[in-house]
C-alpha cells in the first residue's frame, strides 16, 4: 500500500540519503532530502547533473503535448486550479472534446516533434462512460505512433484496468504538496484519495506520471516533504512533473508571494538526486520563465517538457521560442 509514512522519526532523520540506484532500497528521510536544498547551490547544480549523467544522455529532452479534452465545473476546490467550479476565474466550461477533434490536436502535436500526448478532465474522477470515451481516444491515438498519458483525477474499481487494456502509456496524478500541507491546499478529497488512485494505476501495469507544485507559500522544509514522498514511493514515479505555480486571479492562491526562481531549480535538482532515473518534467510556469533560467532548470537535470502553446487553460511558451531554445543550448528532442 502506498501511505505517507515516509515522516520523519526523530531516531531516523539523520540518516545519509540514499545511493543514486533508482531503487528507493534506502528512505529518504525529509531531514536528508532538507540538506540536499541546503548545500551551496552549485555544489547542488553538479550533483545534480553527475547524478544524470549515470542514468541519461545530457542533453535529451523528451516532449509531451497537453490537450485539455473536458475543461472547467469542476466540484474539487484544489486552491490553486482554474477548473474548479468554486472559484471564479472566468473560464469557459466545454464538454468533452469529440474524438475527430482530439486526433486533429494529436496529429499535430506529431508533426510538431511531441513524442507523447497527454489529455486532461477537470473531473473528481471519470463516469464510467466517460472512461470509455477517454479509452477510444487512447487506442487512436496509439495508432498515430505516440504515447499517451491522461490525468482524469481519482479512479474507481476496474478503470485503471480499463485504461490499460487501450494501451496507456502513463497515468498523471500529482501529489502537488507534502502531506502535512494537503488540506490546506485541497480539502475535497485527501492526499491518501491520491494515493490509493496510482496503487491501482501500478497494479495495472500502467507508468506513473506525479509530482506537484512549487509557489504555493510552502516552507522549503515543504518543497522536501512534497520530494521525499515522491522518491520514497517503490519505485519512484517513472515521470515526475515540477509545475511552477500559475497564479490564477480568481483562486484562493491568485496573490501568493513570487519564489526565488533559485529554489524552483533546487527543487528540480533534489527531484533529480532523489529519483535519479526518473524523467524530472520542467512543467508549468515556462512561459513566465526567462531562456537562462531553464537552462538552469535544464543543467539542473529536469530532461522533459511540455510542449505547445498551451498547458490545460493557461498559456505555455509558444513552439518557436521552444525550437530557438533547443538550438541555442544544443538540446535534442526525443
Ligand atoms: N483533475 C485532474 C487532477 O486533478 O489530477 C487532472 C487535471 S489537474 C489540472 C492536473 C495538475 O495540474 C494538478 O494536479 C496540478 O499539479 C497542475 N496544476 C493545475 N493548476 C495549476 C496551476 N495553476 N499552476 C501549476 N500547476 C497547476
Ligand atoms: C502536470 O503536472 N502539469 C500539467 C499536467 N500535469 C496535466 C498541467 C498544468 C496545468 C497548468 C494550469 C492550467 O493550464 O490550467
Ligand atoms: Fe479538479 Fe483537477 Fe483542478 Fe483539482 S486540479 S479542481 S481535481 S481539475
Amino acid at each position: 500500500m502506498i501511505t505517507t509514512s515516509h515522516l520523519p522519526t526523530a531516531q531516523s532523520a539523520n540518516r545519509s540519503p540514499a545511493p543514486a540506484t533508482g531503487k528507493p532500497d534506502t528512505r529518504w528521510e525529509v531531514a536528508a532530502v532538507e540538506a540536499l536544498f541546503a548545500l551551496p547551490f552549485l555544489d547542488l547544480l553538479f550533483r545534480a547533473q553527475q547524478t544524470h549523467r549515470e542514468h541519461f544522455k545530457a542533453g535529451e529532452v523528451q516532449r509531451s503535448t497537453l490537450l485539455s479534452i473536458k475543461t472547467g465545473g469542476c466540484s474539487e476546490d484544489c486552491g490553486y486550479c482554474s477548473q474548479s467550479a468554486r472559484h471564479d476565474t472566468n473560464l469557459t466550461r466545454a464538454r468533452m472534446m469529440p474524438l475527430d477533434e482530439v486526433l486533429e490536436h494529436a496529429r499535430a502535436a506529431k508533426a510538431k516533434g511531441s513524442s507523447r500526448f497527454c489529455m486532461g478532465a477537470a473531473w473528481r474522477g471519470p463516469k464510467d462512460k466517460d472512461l470509455d470515451a477517454v479509452a477510444e481516444m487512447v487506442r487512436e491515438i496509439k495508432k498515430l505512433g505516440m504515447e499517451t498519458c491522461v490525468t482524469l483525477g481519482m479512479l474507481g474499481e476496474g478503470q485503471a484496468e480499463k485504461l490499460a487494456e487501450a494501451g496507456l502509456d502513463y497515468y498523471n496524478h500529482n501529489i502537488d504538496t507534502a502531506p502535512e500541507n494537503y488540506k490546506n491546499i485541497i480539502t475535497t478529497h485527501t492526499l491518501q484519495d491520491r494515493l490509493d488512485t496510482l496503487e491501482k494505476v501500478r497494479e495495472a501495469g500502467i507508468h506513473i506520471c506525479s509530482g506537484g507544485i512549487i509557489g504555493m507559500g510552502e516552507s522549503q522544509a515543504g518543497r522536501a516533504g512534497l520530494i521525499a514522498q515522491l522518491a520514497n514511493m517503490d519505485p519512484p514515479p517513472e515521470s515526475v512533473p515540477i509545475n511552477k505555480l500559475v497564479p490564477i486571479p480568481g483562486t484562493p492562491l491568485a496573490d501568493g508571494a513570487e519564489i526565488d526562481p533559485f529554489d524552483f531549480v533546487r527543487s528540480i535538482a533534489v527531484a533529480r538526486i532523489t529519483m535519479p532515473t526518473s524523467y524530472v518534467r520542467l512543467s508549468a510556469g515556462r512561459e513566465q520563465m526567462s531562456d537562462e533560467l531553464q537552462a538552469l532548470c535544464f543543467m539542473a537535470g529536469a530532461n522533459s517538457i511540455f510542449y505547445g502553446a498551451r498547458l490545460l487553460t493557461a498559456d505555455n511558451t509558444d513552439a518557436g521560442r521552444d525550437e530557438r531554445l533547443f538550438e541555442r543550448l544544443g538540446l535534442v528532442s526525443i
